[in-house]
């Protein structure tokens, strides 16, 4: 049985955020059950979890084949065995990878540092001063990728495929901002992206756990993706 793990509970900002969702989706598009195994915050200091992921972050992978962790590299795998996540054509399969890595890395970076700031240290003199140049980056790669998107549906030629599920969720780090309304064909994007089934499935499913904890310990603070 696959196996994906993901954390039983998460502060609301990063409901709806954490990257087991980037896999859960690829699993729901693909049509592969999985079984989810959640940690608490304790266990990622164990060596037992690290050496299923040795930062001891979310997600870590096994599906009786393989053994991964880092998001990207699951879902590429998971699309390897779907067409509906990834073409057969060598041409076509390029054009994935190369949408996928665009989105982790010539987006997800200056997407991190705005939300390291906006989420961790909105009140430090220093984050104050670099927001500006931040958002200004942030703004002028979006402009750039709605530029690329241009009529198209979806990145990579033009057919859903793995590339939207990891240039989506880099995207919705942006929903405590309104910057992604700004570039339209991207709000669209998004949009068109989460209204898909798989994507409703696999969300649900990662905040399931997340509710079921806060209806256990009303003390922990209560909200949702
Ligand atoms: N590059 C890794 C990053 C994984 C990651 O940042 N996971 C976060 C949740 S979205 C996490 O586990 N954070 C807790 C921590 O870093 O201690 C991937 O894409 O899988």
């Amino acid at each position: 049985m696959i196996q994906v793990t993901a954390f039983k509970w998460v502060p609301p900002f990063a409901q709806g955020s954490v990257r087991d969702l980037r896999v859960r989706w690829a699993l729901e598009e693909a049509g592969l059950g999985y079984d989810d195994a959640l940690i608490g915050f304790e266990d990622q200091a164990t060596a037992a979890y690290r050496a299923r992921q040795p930062f001891g972050q979310v997600p870590a992978y096994s599906d009786g084949k393989v053994e991964m962790f880092e998001s990207g590299a699951i879902v590429l795998w998971i699309a390897q065995s779907s067409d509906r996540l990834m073409p057969a054509d060598d041409a076509g399969r390029a054009m994935v990878m190369t949408w996928l890595f665009a989105a982790m890395n010539s987006i997800e970076p200056f997407v991190a540092e705005l939300a390291t700031i906006d989420l961790f240290n909105a009140d430090k003199d220093w984050a104050r001063a670099r927001r500006p140049e931040v958002e200004a980056f942030v703004r002028k790669r979006l402009g750039d990728l709605q530029t690329a998107l241009g009529d198209r549906q979806w990145f990579a030629n033009d057919r859903f495929s793995a590339a939207d599920i990891l240039m989506t969720h880099v995207l919705r780090d942006l929903r405590h901002t309104d910057i992604v309304a700004d570039y339209p064909a991207l709000a669209d994007y998004v949009a068109r992206a989460e209204a898909r089934p798989a994507f409703k499935r696999a969300l649900a499913d990662q905040l399931k756990p997340f509710k079921a904890a806060e209806t256990k310990n009303p003390g922990l603070v209560g909200g949702a993706a």
